[in-house]
C-alpha cells in the first residue's frame, strides 16, 4: 500500500531571505519560526549558486524534518527533487506548472504565484496544488512585482478558483485578519518573521491573528 501524505497546512508559510538575518543564524530564525507555529517553509534564496542552493535546501529539509514541517523550494524543480523537498514554488517566469507537474508527479506540491484571475484560472487548470496571490500589498522586500492586488484582487481570485490561496506581500499581524477574511487560506511572510528580532513571538502573533479571524468568518 502506498503512503498517504497528510493534508498540507498552508496557515503560516515562511518564505526565507538570508539577507534579512542581520548577523543571526538563518537556521535559528527558521527554527524559532517553526517553534512559534510556522506550518510550511519556502527556501527562496536568489543569490545562491545552484550547488549552494542544494546544500542549503538539504540542511533546511533536515531541520524541518525534525518538526514534520514541509519544505518548498523556490524557482527550481531540479533542486526540489535533489533535496527531497515536499514541493516547488513557481513564478510566472519559471517553468510552467504543467511541465513541473510532469516532472515531479503527484507526490509533490506545485505552487504557482498569480497576480490576477486569468493567471489563477490557468494555474488551476494546469494542476497547481496551491496559489500564491502576489503581492497583496506592496512591500519593500520585493519591488519587481506586478501592482499589488489588494484585498479586492484577492477576493476576485477567491471567487474564480477552488485551490488553496496563500497571500503574500506586506503581510503583518495588523492586516492578517483582513487578508484571511478576504479569502486567503494561509499567509506567507518574509520580513514579518525573518527580520523580527523574536521570530518565535512573531510567528505566534501571526498564528493567533489568523485563528481569531478564522473563528469570526
Ligand atoms: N513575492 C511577492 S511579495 C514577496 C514575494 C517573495 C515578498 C514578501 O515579503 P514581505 O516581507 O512578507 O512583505
Ligand atoms: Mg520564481
Amino acid at each position: 500500500m502506498g503512503t498517504v501524505s497528510p493534508p498540507v497546512d498552508y496557515t503560516l508559510y515562511l518564505v526565507t531571505d538570508r539577507g534579512l538575518a542581520a548577523g543571526r543564524s538563518f537556521e535559528d530564525i527558521v527554527r524559532e519560526g517553526v517553534e512559534g507555529g510556522v506550518t510550511l517553509v519556502q527556501l527562496r534564496e536568489k543569490d545562491l549558486a545552484v550547488r549552494d542552493f542544494v546544500a542549503c535546501a538539504v540542511a533546511l529539509r533536515n531541520l524541518l524534518g525534525e518538526y514534520r514541517v514541509p519544505l518548498i523550494v523556490n524557482d527550481r524543480v531540479d533542486v526540489a527533487l535533489a533535496c527531497g523537498a515536499a514541493g516547488v514554488h513557481l513564478g510566472q517566469d519559471d517553468m510552467d506548472c504543467a511541465s513541473a507537474r510532469r516532472i515531479v508527479g503527484r507526490g509533490r506540491i506545485v505552487g504557482v504565484s498569480v497576480s490576477c484571475v486569468e493567471e489563477a484560472v490557468k494555474a488551476e487548470a494546469q494542476g497547481a496544488d496551491y496559489l500564491g496571490v502576489s503581492p497583496v500589498f506592496s512591500t519593500p522586500t520585493k519591488t519587481d512585482t506586478p501592482p499589488a492586488v489588494g484585498l479586492e484582487g484577492l477576493r476576485a481570485i477567491r471567487m474564480a478558483v477552488r485551490l488553496p490561496l496563500v497571500a503574500i506581500g506586506g503581510i503583518k499581524a495588523e492586516n492578517a485578519a483582513d487578508v484571511i477574511r478576504a479569502g486567503a487560506d494561509g499567509l506567507a511572510v518574509v520580513s514579518a518573521i525573518m527580520a523580527c528580532p523574536e521570530p518565535r513571538v512573531a510567528a505566534r502573533t501571526l498564528k493567533a491573528a489568523i485563528a481569531e479571524a478564522r473563528a469570526r468568518v
